[in-house]
């Protein structure tokens, strides 16, 4: 009954906001406008323009959404025409006929409301859960804590990047001030080598993965100034091969992720300009396939990861004319399946993940409209612990912090009431990056 109750208000609900929402293009919204705007002109666009539009329906509710929605609808039409029918006077004990009537007119007014909506949008509305942000903080914070938990100890090699994963979601769901900001920044100075790289935890061996994630969390406290960039930065610039290629440590390991990293990393850091950054490029052109997509190292096979970090890094040096947007844009779309979360690559099982590699990387060569957010949303949620918080891989799933942080992100990027804008090429939220580039000091 209860259930029966909560459909249909959200039926009023979605009738309501489709007579207040405007009938031709939705509003721009302007949280989302992109931090690179000034830098990377085919990027920006993207953003700037068919994300911000598209996105807009996968969040009929939002503010924003309703705010700008002044322009009159044709559908207010019925609502002005039911409204004037309805009886002056209040009948106290009225009589069957004059119910029936009313049922009539009840029922030929909601046809002609809910007839133009596609019935599949509708139904899914009414299916999609919401978003358990408290949980989800709550999650985050209770695994920082339990330090000797399994899940702790098998990470606890790679625990920089789980601050990232952690802190970064705290950030976007609004609630980075849940920890303790000294209590961190301690800790990851003292996760730093001689060599200026940082290692996953203290007394670990340093590697860019690691660099990148202590740098990025820095910067979401403001605090990147902490750091000696020179000493950093020659840590990256002396991972850089002949080629242009970027090596994750002094074991060697080649991989275009690295080469995302060094260059993300530099440019947190205003660094950029110490790496051969035509030949790091060139070297993630010779990765590049047939299909569009990018793989890790010359032949690899495309794999939505490389790519978002090809993409990634492409954009940042401003070098996103290398891209062939449609056809990798086709590549990318195609990830979506059925329950409508995405895979990495052909023939796979959908992961929260990829809504974050395959999102972001379809925003920068602005393709996102190619994909069903509705569903892609759905998906995402339908993936959360509502009882202890957390994100799956796949709906009921064991919930992590690494796709805990997917799934908030990608719904970020999918313009999810209440989160705070994430940068698709930075993995950080707008307004952090925007304080790196645009603020005095
Ligand atoms: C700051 C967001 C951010 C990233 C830093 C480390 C890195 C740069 C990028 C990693 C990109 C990448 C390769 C992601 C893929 C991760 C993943 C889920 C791999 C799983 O691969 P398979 O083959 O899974 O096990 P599939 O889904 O293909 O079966």
């Amino acid at each position: 009954m209860a259930v029966a109750i909560i459909k249909v208000v959200d039926i009023i609900k979605i009738i309501i906001i489709y007579l207040v929402q405007q009938p031709a293009s939705p509003p721009v919204s302007h949280a989302h406008s992109h931090s690179l705007l000034l830098r990377s002109p085919s990027y920006s666009h993207g953003l700037s323009t068919s994300h911000s539009l598209s996105l807009t329906a996968v969040s009929p509710t939002s503010p924003s959404f309703l705010k700008n929605s002044t322009s009159a609808s044709p559908n207010r039409r019925w609502l002005r025409l039911l409204l004037r029918r309805f009886p002056t006077s209040v009948k106290l004990r009225p009589s069957l006929k004059f119910w029936l009537k009313w049922l009539k007119k009840v029922i030929k007014f909601s046809f002609a409301v809910v007839k133009p909506l596609p019935l599949t949008s509708l139904l899914l509305h009414l299916e999609m859960g919401e978003l358990a942000a408290d949980k989800h903080v709550k999650y985050i914070i209770s695994v920082e804590k339990k330090k000797d938990s399994f899940e702790s100890v098998v990470m606890e090699h790679l625990r920089l990047n789980g601050a990232y994963w952690g802190l970064t979601t705290l950030d976007i769901l609004g609630k980075l001030d849940a920890v303790d900001e000294e209590d961190v920044i301690s800790w990851i100075l003292k996760c730093q080598d001689e060599s200026g790289g940082f290692a996953g935890n203290i007394g670990h061996d340093p590697h860019v993965l690691y660099t990148l994630s202590a740098v990025q969390v820095l910067a979401l406290f403001d605090k990147v100034d902490i750091l000696d960039a020179d000493k950093v930065s020659n840590y990256i610039v002396g991972l850089q091969n002949e080629d242009g290629s970027f090596s994750g440590d002094i074991w060697g390991e080649v991989d275009t992720r690295f080469s995302y990293i060094a260059i993300c990393c530099l440019s947190i850091l205003q660094r950029l300009d110490k790496i051969n950054v035509d030949k790091a490029v060139e070297y993630i052109v010779s990765c590049k396939n047939l299909d569009g997509g990018f793989g890790c190292t010359p032949g690899g096979e495309s794999h939505a990861g490389q790519i978002f970090c090809c993409v990634g890094a492409l954009a940042i040096a401003g070098a996103l004319h290398h891209v062939d947007k449609d056809l990798l844009g086709w590549w990318l779309c195609e990830r979506q399946v059925k329950s409508g979360g995405l895979n990495g690559r052909p023939e796979k099982l959908p992961d929260v993940c990829y809504s974050w590699w395959v999102l972001s990387s379809l925003i920068m060569i602005d393709r996102v409209h190619w994909i069903n957010k509705d569903k892609l949303v759905k998906f995402i949620l339908d993936c959360q612990d509502m009882e202890n918080g957390g994100i799956s891989d796949r709906p009921d799933d064991a919930v992590d912090v690494f796709h805990t942080y997917f799934g908030v992100a990608g719904l970020s990027l999918l313009e999810y009431p209440g989160l705070k804008p994430i940068d698709p090429a930075y993995a950080l939220p707008v307004d952090v990056v925007n304080r790196i580039f645009f603020s005095k000091k």
